[in-house]
């Protein structure tokens, strides 16, 4: 065992566990499409500039500072917390993989100072990301109730709330195309709070006024309203911003700076919508993998027909009347999110 080989062994263990991480986040937690690619591309170079033999030279069972574990390392107090310690491990470890570089000459300074650099412009970055707790709302699995009091009795919206907010909805929207700005306000104000106590983000359709009069956490709009930057100014930087989108252009066009998800469809025929663009298909969720934000499927989605989209790779729904018009609102949230999580 070649002690020199051992340490250059761990390091590279060591960076590419941190770039791991890193990736994951922006992948599953930021929904980062091109900075996940980016930071597997990183891990993957890393790899390669290393022969597989440095594993030969692995004693782990001998490591005499495998039990050494410091107070600090065992607490972390959010996931931002995990992302700096991540940034850490990997900026050191390819500071010494640099450095024994320049002894044994295996490995490519060059290229892992630049892994390094690269490492120091993304930290910043990640963390004012995370430090910005928008998206935190739309992790998946996603059950995101679409509350229409068009389509419900309205003295019992509350109610409906209450149960959905209990099944374990992850987002409530209210939305609603006849009644007056008043009666909004009142019925806007209740839920509001509601949504408050249970944490769940608040998100109004349609009306940046009631959104912020309401203080909303997010504001949905559609592809017809005012554009996107132009909302972005209104609702200023904190709140949540929806963009219905009905086609796979639309999708593309999408700019993460300024919308937060997209709710795609409808995905299968819908009466919550009246005059609703053209059905997409569950098929066409194969197609969303590439997106630069969250995106959540809508339209039609019942308790029959969702495991199909989970087949496909859906994890975030939104649903009104396949949540509304159950006998048992709370026990058919409990089911959606069960089938999201693929249990049986
Ligand atoms: N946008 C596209 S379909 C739809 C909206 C608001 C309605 C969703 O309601 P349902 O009852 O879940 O089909
Ligand atoms: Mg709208």
């Amino acid at each position: 065992m070649n002690s020199e080989k051992r340490l250059v062994d761990a390091n590279i263990n060591r960076a590419c566990e941190g770039l791991r991480v890193i990736e994951d986040v922006a992948r599953l937690h930021l929904g980062e499409a091109e900075l996940t690619v980016n930071f597997k591309e990183k891990r993957h170079a890393l790899r390669r500039l290393f022969p597989w033999s440095f594993l030969f030279h692995r004693d782990s069972v001998n490591d005499c500072g495998k039990d050494s574990c410091l107070e600090t390392e065992l607490q972390r107090k959010g996931i931002r917390d995990v992302v700096l310690a991540s940034f850490k491990r990997a900026e050191e470890a390819v500071r010494v993989l640099e450095e024994m570089s320049k002894l044994s000459h295996e490995g490519s300074v060059d290229k892992l100072k630049e892994i390094r650099f690269f490492l120091y412009e993304m930290e910043p970055y990640f963390l004012d990301k995370l430090l910005f707790p928008r998206k935190d709302g739309l992790r998946e699995p996603l059950v995101y109730f679409v509350l229409s009091l068009d389509h419900c009795d309205q003295k019992n919206s509350e109610k409906i709330a209450i149960e959905a907010l209990k099944g374990g909805v992850g987002v409530l929207q209210l939305r609603s195309k006849v009644l007056s700005d008043r009666d909004l306000l009142i019925h806007g104000r209740k839920i509001r709070d509601l949504c408050e106590t249970c944490e769940v983000p608040f998100i109004v359709d349609d009306r940046p006024d009631l959104a912020i009069l309401l203080r909303a956490d997010g504001l949905h709009v559609g592809q017809d309203d005012l554009p996107i930057s132009e909302v972005r100014d209104l609702v200023g930087d904190k709140m949540i911003l929806g963009l219905s989108c009905h086609s796979l252009d639309q999708l593309k066009a999408l700019n993460s700076a300024q919308v937060d998800y997209a709710g795609y469809g409808p995905i299968f025929p819908t009466r919550t919508k009246v005059d609703h663009e053209p059905v997409v298909g569950a098929a066409a969720w194969e197609n969303t993998y590439s997106v630069v934000c969250p995106t959540i499927a809508i339209g039609g989605i019942s308790l029959e027909n969702v495991s199909e989209l989970r087949k496909l790779g859906c994890r975030r729904i939104a649903v009104s009347s396949g949540i509304t018009n159950t006998f048992n609102i709370q026990d058919t949230v409990k089911r959606y999110l069960q089938i999201l999580h693929g249990e049986r």
